[in-house]
This record gives C-alpha cells, structure tokens and sequence, in this order.
C-alpha cells in the first residue's frame, strides 16, 4: 500500500476580522501562478476540487477589490506541498479556518458547540500556534491592543487547556508559539520581524510572559512573523498581488515545529543544546536520533526533518545552494528531501530574514 505523506498542522488564532479568511485565500490563490512556482520551487494544492475553488474565487474577488464576508463557519482544509518536477506532494499542511467571533461570545446552541470542541481538539494535534494580531489595530492603537489581545487569549487559552486536560489531551498542546502581525502593509516601511518584537518586549511583557506560562514556553524572547494578504488603505483595496511574509509561513511553521521537539525532548536527551537560536537547533540534530521513541507521535515525524536541516549552513548559505539540492533531490525522486530543500532556500533568504523573527 502507497505511504501517504505526513502532514503538518498549524493553528491559526486570532479574533473576528484579524485578517483570517483573507489570508488564507491570497496565501494559496497566490501560489497557482506560474511565476509563483519558478521563483520559490514549490506550491500548494488544495486536496479537494471544491475547497480549491472556493478559495480561488474569494481570491478573484480580492482582485476584484472585494474582501470576504466574516466567518460564519468552521472548515478544514487539507493542502499537498508539492515541489515542482514532482509528482507526489512532499508533506500535507492542514488550515482551519472558522468565525474569529467564536472567542467573543458563548455559543449560540449545542450545534455550535459541538463544532467548536471539535475545532479546538484539531488545533490542539497542531504541530504549531499561530497568534495573529490584526495590524491595523496595532498601528491605531499600540500596545494598548497588543495586551488586549494577548490577555483575552490567554483567558481563552486557560479554558481550552483545562478542556483538554479533562479529556487527557493536555500533553500534546504545543508549547511554542509565534506572533504574526496581520495587515502589515499598514505598518511603517522600515518595521522588521525583529523591530516589532523588540517592540512588543517592551511594552507588553507582562502579557506575552502570561502567554509562555499558558503553553510552558520557557524561550527567550518572541517569534514574531509579518504578514499582510494585500496592500489595502481604509478598506480598500490597492493591491491585490502585494503580499507580506507569506513564503516565509511554511517555514516558520516548520521552525517552531522543530522547537518543539526540542522542548519535549525527555531531561538530559539534550544537554548543552541551550537556548534556542538556529545555532542551538543545530546542536540537536546530531542527539535526535533516538528521540522518537520518546515523543508524541504527532511530533516523531518532525525529527526526520531535523535530521536534514543543517542549519548552520542556511545561515551562511545564500538561498541559491539549496535551490540547486531541491532540483537535485527532484531529479532523484527525493520527496521529503525535495521539499525541506525548498524550505530551507526561503529561510536563508534576505526577504525570509526581514519578516520573520526567531530570537
Ligand atoms: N490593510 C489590510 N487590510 C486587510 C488585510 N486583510 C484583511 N484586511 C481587512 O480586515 C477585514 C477582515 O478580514 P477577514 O479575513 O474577514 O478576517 P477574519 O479573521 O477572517 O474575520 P472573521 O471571519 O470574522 O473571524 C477585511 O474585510 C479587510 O478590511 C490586509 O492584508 N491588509
Ligand atoms: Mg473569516
């Protein structure tokens, strides 16, 4: 029987009109070009007919000038990571996408509420959290918004894990996570990843340590990743073709996955490994041979990445070196390898370092 390819799950929170919906439309509607797969060597493809044509015609209408109508429902979808040259996606990425309103309000009737204990079972299996705070209000209203936003989801966070501690899931709850800035076209030209989180160290700490002890995260620091679907002033559209940050997503994603094999490693698998920097990543890779065995499951996968990641060498590498092994391992039939090699080009790249920020 045909293996089928692993996947990668990420959990995208944010509230009623962070830019969700919008970002997961420009995010794949921009990668079915052919521009797209030539400069970055791999693209999405949605599992199912109809989910990729639901979220082409919402990326149409944003070329349009047309933003999507706020959530009203929940709905998964199962994306295949496919280099170019290959035939069989190297991983699945999974993306669920539901109504931000959700965190505000109880639910309306048992429906509802069934729907959301399910959501939340999935983005509790991901691999990866993502925080996403709505730019606009950022630039509007500073830090006032970012400890708004970050003790609210604290609060919810609380409540979730106290749900999934009842039902013996706590364990596997991811316990790193990243900040992504949504709308960041609205923020000031000279902003990077790691501005902003030198910014939001210092104004809202308190809240941002709130975070850490509701996932255990004991790194230094904040990750923080730009993000902007489209270039847009008051509401209008601009610029459907101008995004931020999104190449460097999957990456990001696959970064902080890696932490967390780190973090769960079992007391003194990794001694000296330290703090982790991608330096400190790199230490790992020569311990994490046997640590599958004593992992979740859902994180045994991520060790194979780890073993063929080098990360010392993406940071002294420019980003052609890898281009040129992904088109190595495509024309040996190399999936996986394929596919982290795609990877690794985007986070060496000078455009991967500016929007996103790993301490
Ligand atoms: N400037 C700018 N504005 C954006 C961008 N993305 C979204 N917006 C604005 O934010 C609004 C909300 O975006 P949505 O994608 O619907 O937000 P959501 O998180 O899905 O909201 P819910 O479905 O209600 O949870 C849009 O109608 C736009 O006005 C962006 O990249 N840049
Ligand atoms: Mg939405």
């Amino acid at each position: 029987m045909k293996k089928e390819p692993q996947e990668i799950r990420f959990a995208v929170f944010g509230a009623k009109g962070s830019g969700k919906t919008t970002m997961l439309a420009a995010y794949y509607g921009s990668q079915q070009t052919d521009s797209f797969m030539e400069e970055y060597g791999y693209r999405l493809s949605a599992d199912s007919a109809e989910d990729g044509n639901t979220l082409l015609s919402r990326y149409y209408q944003l070329e349009e000038g047309v933003f999507p109508a706020s959530s009203s429902d929940v709905h998964e979808y199962s994306f295949s990571f496919v280099v170019g040259g290959l035939k069989e996606p190297s991983f699945k990425l999974k993306w669920l996408d539901y109504p931000g309103g959700w965190w505000e309000r109880e639910p309306s009737d048992a429906g509802e509420k069934a729907e959301r204990d399910a959501a939340i079972r999935s983005l509790l299996a991901s691999h990866a959290v993502i925080l996403l705070l709505d730019g606009e209000r950022y630039v509007k209203e500073g830090q006032a918004y970012v400890k708004k936003a970050l003790d609210q989801f604290r609060n919810e966070g609380e409540k979730i894990k106290r749900a999934s501690l009842e039902e013996d899931q706590g364990d596997s709850w991811p316990r790193n996570w990243i900040i992504a800035i949504s709308k960041a076209d609205l923020l000031p030209a000279a902003a990077t990843a790691e501005s902003v989180s030198i910014e939001l160290l210092k104004g809202s700490l308190d809240s941002i340590n709130g975070i850490d002890r509701l996932f255990g995260d004991d790194s230094y620091g904040v990750r923080v990743l730009l993000l902007s679907s489209v270039k847009a002033r008051k509401s209008k559209i601009v610029d459907a073709h101008c995004h931020i940050g999104f190449p460097m997503l999957a990456p990001a994603v696959l970064l902080s996955s890696l932490e967390e094999v780190r973090n769960r490693a079992p007391e003194g698998k990794l001694a000296g490994v330290g703090g982790m920097t991608l330096t400190g990543l790199r230490k790992m890779v020569g311990l994490v041979d046997r640590l599958d065995d004593f992992l979740p499951e859902k994180y045994q996968f991520i060790t194979i990445i780890l073993q063929a990641i080098e990360l010392d060498t993406i940071l002294k590498t420019g980003a052609e070196v890898f281009r040129k092994r992904q088109e190595k391992a495509v024309r040996r039939k190399q999936f996986q390898l394929a596919g982290i090699e795609a990877l690794k080009a985007q986070m060496a790249s000078e455009e991967g370092r500016k929007v996103y920020f790993q301490p």
